[in-house]
């Protein structure tokens, strides 16, 4: 039997995470790399998110690489909000201008990796049988990549055509003529049901939670903007380092608590008139005082009641019964708008669950019957946990990551888990990751984790992994940090893994806010790697 190729890294996905990963190891460190993608491209989740209106909720101008200037320079993107075509175009370009596609396998899912402690190796396997040693096994498989469909009996019955949105077919969907039923009301769903609405000959919207969202006011960027952005992008990325999430507008150093009720209601009117993300960031203490974020919750569900024409329609809609923002806020593009049309419903499902999928459709609880020709499941996934757990990872003393994890995800920084050396996890669970702007989050993590391989090679250390007892305190701050606002009040959020039966309800991402993060990090390297066991 001949010898399984090695590298020294192996890097396991092919989004912004392993792009940039590939390229720092392999073009700054010298060392072999591959990445293996399970997709026939690059892009990760925006390879396999084509579903009609998938569209960043980052502003472009901050949803990119920092890391080349002239990357920067160059790169222009058209719209305020960048639609995933264009994620796509920008994603090819920067494996082509960076060379990285000549190191990246596709169409290679990774199946399983075991450590082997007696060579000081991971052995990564593929789907396909083959295998592959490496020194450092990084997974850059993001957070929102493990499609959740609910198992809802007699779905395979179903005569139709059914998708989730998340591996959407690459061609599209035509649903012209064509009854569709969409489950599902969060970020993805929001986007999704103005696009299907003008095509379908009749949308049927499932909902179970009422979402709050805020205009996107998407458009066409001004060349004045542009320009502004390419002899401001220092200023751009300074800032974004600075704030809590990573997005490119300071949260107003006020209380919702500051003003009177006409000042702050101007306040709002003008963050709604802006549209997205922002609107967050109207006061410092949405997301830490109840009370104060009453005040957002009650403008934005009156918003709903204003812009909804039927208004047991509008009721439905606006019955939200969690905080603002303690869910993943969604962005729109006329979400509120479309169910004043004729040929869109929705269904409340919280109150009549699904029952059941027939040949011909839907069934609720009370028997009533809704015909469909497509369903739709705008049903999320199975958030940051799911993607590293769908591949079978043992590391030393023959344990199981999935074992390991039975009751929650255990990591330090998000970064490394007891247990599992050389093998690091970019955003994983225990990291801001998905409450930070992605691309902010991500080249911190690969930077942080390219500085640490430097100093390992440098050392001549050959095992890193992090102590039992950092993890602990780790997890026991990821907690704390949680409990320090109102987001586990939205006791259904993926947030916490409620959204996958059977999951363990951890708050998985780091609450404390990236600009502390990334001082943790650099604190924990700046003291020789504090919490990590070096040996070699
Ligand atoms: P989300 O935010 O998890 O939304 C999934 C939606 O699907 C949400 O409304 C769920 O209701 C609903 N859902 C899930 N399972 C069911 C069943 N069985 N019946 C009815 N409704 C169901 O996923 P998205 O794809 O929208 O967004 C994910 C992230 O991608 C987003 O936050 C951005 O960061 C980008 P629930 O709220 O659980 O009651």
């Amino acid at each position: 039997m001949t010898a399984a190729p090695h590298l020294d890294a192996v890097i396991i996905g092919a989004g912004f995470s392993g792009l940039y990963q590939l390229h720092c190891l392999r073009d700054r460190l010298g060392l072999s790399a591959l990445v293996l993608e399970a997709g026939d491209g690059v892009g990760g989740t925006w390879y396999w998110n084509r579903y009609p209106g998938a569209r960043c909720d980052s502003e472009s101008h901050s949803y990119c690489y920092t890391f080349s200037k002239e990357l920067l320079e160059e790169w222009e993107w058209t719209e305020r909000y960048p639609e995933q075509p264009e994620i796509m175009r920008y994603l090819n370009h920067v494996a082509d201008r960076f060379d990285l596609k000549r190191d990246i396998r596709f169409g290679t899912r990774v199946t399983a990796a075991r450590f082997d402690e007696a060579a000081n190796r991971w052995t990564v396997e593929t789907e396909a049988g083959e295998r592959l040693t490496a020194t450092y096994l990084i997974t850059a498989v993001g957070c929102l990549s493990s499609a959740n469909v609910p198992r809802i009996p007699g779905i395979e019955s179903f005569a139709g055509e059914w998708y989730h949105t998340g591996q959407w077919p690459h061609g599209g969907v035509d649903f012209t003529g064509k009854r569709v039923g969409q489950i599902g009301t969060g970020s993805t769903g929001i986007q999704a049901v103005p696009v299907i609405a003008r095509q379908a000959k009749h949308l049927t919207v499932f909902q179970r939670t009422a979402n709050y969202s805020i205009p996107a006011h998407n458009a066409p960027l001004t060349p004045e903007f542009k320009r502004w952005v390419k002899e401001n992008h220092p200023e751009v990325r300074r800032v974004m380092h600075s704030t809590p999430n990573g997005h490119p507008f300071v949260i107003e150093d006020r209380s919702a608590h500051d003003v009177g009720a006409d000042e702050r209601e101007a306040i709002y009117e003008a963050a709604w008139a802006k549209g997205g993300l922002q609107f967050r960031a109207a006061f410092r203490d949405l997301l830490v005082d109840k009370s104060a974020n009453d005040t957002a919750a009650e403008f934005l569900k009156r918003k709903i009641r204003e812009i909804v024409k039927d208004p047991k329609t509008a009721a439905l809609l606006s019955d939200i019964d969690h905080p603002f923002a303690t869910k993943r806020p969604p962005i729109d593009s006329n979400y509120f708008d479309a169910y004043n049309r004729d040929n869109v419903a929705l269904v409340d499902v919280r109150a009549n669950p699904i029952e059941r999928i027939t040949p011909s459709g839907v069934v609720l609880r009370d028997g009533t019957e809704h015909a469909l020709d497509v369903i739709v499941f705008a049903t999320g996934f199975d958030a940051m946990t799911g993607p590293l757990l769908n591949i079978d990872i043992t590391g030393r003393d023959g344990a199981s990551l999935r074992g390991a994890w039975k009751a929650g995800p255990r990591t330090y920084l998000g970064l490394q888990m007891p247990g599992f050396p050389n093998l690091f996890t970019v955003t994983g669970p225990g990291s801001p990751s998905v409450l930070s702007n992605m691309p902010v989050a991500i080249e911190q993590h690969v930077e942080w984790i390219t500085d640490c391989i430097a100093h390992l090679r440098a050392e001549g250390v050959t095992r890193i992994e992090p102590t039992e007892e950092a993890a602990e305190r780790w997890v026991e701050h990821v907690n704390a940090a949680a409990n320090a606002t109102l987001l586990p009040l939205a006791g259904h959020s993926w947030y916490l893994g409620a959204n996958v039966p059977g999951k363990p309800r951890v708050f998985m991402p780091y609450a404390g806010g990236m600009a502390r993060y990334r001082q943790i990090c650099n604190d924990v390297a700046a003291k020789g790697y504090e919490g990590f066991r070096l040996e070699g």
